[in-house]
């Protein structure tokens, strides 16, 4: 059994659902048991851990924060019944790429909190409150399906912006694809695409099912159902994403005709300026169709990211290390977005066959996995 076959069995029980999906919501107990993996494998190579204040666990080769480290990793955490790699895989294989570098050599192993912001609705928020992109009492009272907030998850006020990024030479995020363009082992990203997500609130008026007319009714179903055709509609023009794949309904009866449905647009494209269009015009027409049904619509711009372009000169010098992998762009938000704002940052992707991702279905092979591992290695040796 290879090394990573022999990592990636210890953790992948953790957290998994019958769906063969992933339930690891940041600080819950799986998140939590990966925690604990990270801590044991940090001991295994007499790394030093430390976390930031903000819920990110970093496990270090040298000194904490010393000017110059390398920084690697990416999350534990999941959508709901995710797939296992999404994440882990860039920190199992940061463990195993590090165990090939000289060991004088500076590295951090970072394990970032909310990712997928899949618990408290924020993505990257980790590495949002380690930039100081968001402020840390926003953060704190960002809540769960729950109504627990992320402070009282986090155990404490988030220490917010930490200027020891300021020390870091090159961030390198490893993650496996979620897209279906790469058709070599390993690639390296070029740019992440503008993206977004909005909860749109329509606003009616309940009522008896059975017994309210159809020309009396005030139903913000309608409204959203309109939106959800018109979002693709729109996006399929534009050609760019958009996906409204979670709902909540009020009070969500059979026989009860909905005073509230709440709906969140995640929207994507390949330039802000398309992005802009495309939620301008979702909006536009939905506030028409509100108009038509009788109810109303407020929306909430929960996050939004703008373009990333990662280091050009970055990307073609791993590119070229790495005998000539192909350099492209992806749909996917990552931590390595936002750090890159900060500190020169790369990405490197392990081909995904099928593309699926956000998936039980998601999968990587064992070798494309090792070939990541051997090429993070490689550019982590180059780059200390
Ligand atoms: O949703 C995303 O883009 C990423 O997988 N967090
Ligand atoms: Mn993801
Ligand atoms: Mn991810
Ligand atoms: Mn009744």
């Amino acid at each position: 059994m290879s090394e990573f076959a022999k990592l990636w069995a210890e953790i992948a029980p953790i957290g998994r659902a019958g769906s063969g999906g992933y339930l690891r919501f940041a600080l819950t107990e799986p998140e939590l048991t990966l925690r604990d993996w990270f801590r044991a494998q940090a001991a295994l190579r007499d790394m030093t851990v430390t976390d930031d204040g903000n819920g990110n666990l970093f496990a270090w080769r040298g000194e904490p924060w010393a000017p110059g480290t390398v920084l690697t990793g990416s999350h534990f955490d999941s959508v709901p019944h995710g797939g296992g790699y999404d994440g882990p895989l860039g920190i199992v294989s940061a463990f195993l790429a590090v165990d090939r570098v000289p060991r004088d050599r500076r590295i951090g192993i970072a394990a970032f909190v909310e990712e997928e912001g899949g618990r408290f609705g924020v993505p990257c928020l980790g590495s949002r409150l380690l930039t100081g992109v968001i402020d840390p009492d926003r953060a704190a009272a960002l809540t769960d399906r729950d109504g627990i907030s992320f402070g009282a998850a986090l155990g404490a006020r988030p220490a917010g912006a930490r200027k020891e990024i300021g020390q870091i030479a090159a961030v390198v995020e490893l993650h496996i694809e979620q897209g279906r363009a790469l058709e070599t082992p390993v690639g390296v990203a070029s740019a992440i695409w503008p993206h977004g997500r909005w909860r749109m609130d329509f606003t009616g008026i309940g009522d008896h099912a059975g017994t309210t007319r159809m020309t009396d009714r005030h139903d913000p179903m309608l409204t959203f159902a309109h939106t959800v055709l018109t979002a693709d509609q729109e996006a399929r023009l534009a050609g760019a994403h958009a996906t409204m794949g979670r709902v909540q309904v009020e009070p969500n009866a059979t026989n009860a005709i909905p005073s509230l449905v709440r709906g969140w647009l995640d929207a994507r494209a390949a330039d802000t300026a398309t992005l802009d269009r495309l939620v301008g015009s979702v909006v536009e027409k939905a506030t028409e169709r509100a108009a038509r049904d009788g109810t109303t619509l407020a929306m909430t711009a929960e996050s939004v990211s703008g373009e990333v372009a990662f280091d050009t000169a970055l990307a073609e010098r791993l590119s070229a290390l790495l005998k000539d992998a192909p350099i492209l762009p992806t749909g996917a938000g990552h931590d390595a977005g936002v750090l890159s704002a900060h500190v020169p940052t790369a990405m490197l992707f392990v081909r995904n066959p099928t593309g699926v991702s956000h998936s039980p279905a998601e999968h990587a092979s064992d070798d494309d996995c090792e070939a990541g591992i051997e090429a993070l290695a490689t550019v982590l040796e180059e780059l200390t």
